[in-house]
């Protein structure tokens, strides 16, 4: 498996709206994408620093995970993910070396990325997302 570095940070947030001007309008991170993705539960501001990420997380309905994180621990960091070449071949070897991987084939999150997850509890407890870039 080739990683290719850190795409994204995802931080769990109660509202997108409200949470969004520290990072748009203080620190002046470039907002490139809003989207609902319903796969998921969440709605995602994504701000582009150029080299890396933030992708801000809210919850789509009452079965979002961050739904849920955020009950649990309140808002903040939920994941981080790195870019991968090629995912198919990173859950495999994943598997073979009894990682718990959350899903045995991709699904497509924001921005038309191939994504997957691993459980934090085989990651020293931080949910890491694992995401090929559409062609
Ligand atoms: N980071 C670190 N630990 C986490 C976590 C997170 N984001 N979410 C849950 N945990 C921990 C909990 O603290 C708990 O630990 P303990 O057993 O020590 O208390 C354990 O994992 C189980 O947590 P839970 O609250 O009972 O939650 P579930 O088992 O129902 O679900 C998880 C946890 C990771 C399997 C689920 O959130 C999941 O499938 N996540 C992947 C999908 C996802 O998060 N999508 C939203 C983002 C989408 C996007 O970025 O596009």
């Amino acid at each position: 498996m080739k990683i290719i570095g850190i795409e994204h940070i995802g931080i769990a947030v109660e509202d997108l709206n409200s949470s969004s001007s520290f990072w748009g309008d203080i620190l002046r991170i470039v907002h490139t994408h809003t989207e609902s993705v319903e796969t998921e539960s969440v709605n995602t501001k994504i701000y582009d620093t150029g080299k890396g990420k933030i992708e801000l997380l809210d919850s789509l309905d009452e079965t979002s995970p961050v739904r849920k994180f955020i009950q649990k621990r309140g808002p903040g960091i939920h994941h981080i993910c790195l870019e991968v070449e090629d995912i198919n071949i990173a859950i495999k070897e994943l598997k073979e070396s009894g990682i718990e991987v959350l899903s045995d084939f991709p699904r497509v999150g924001a921005e038309g990325y191939k994504i997957v997850f691993i459980h934090p509890k085989s990651t020293g407890g931080v949910l890491v997302e694992l995401a090929e870039k559409p062609a």
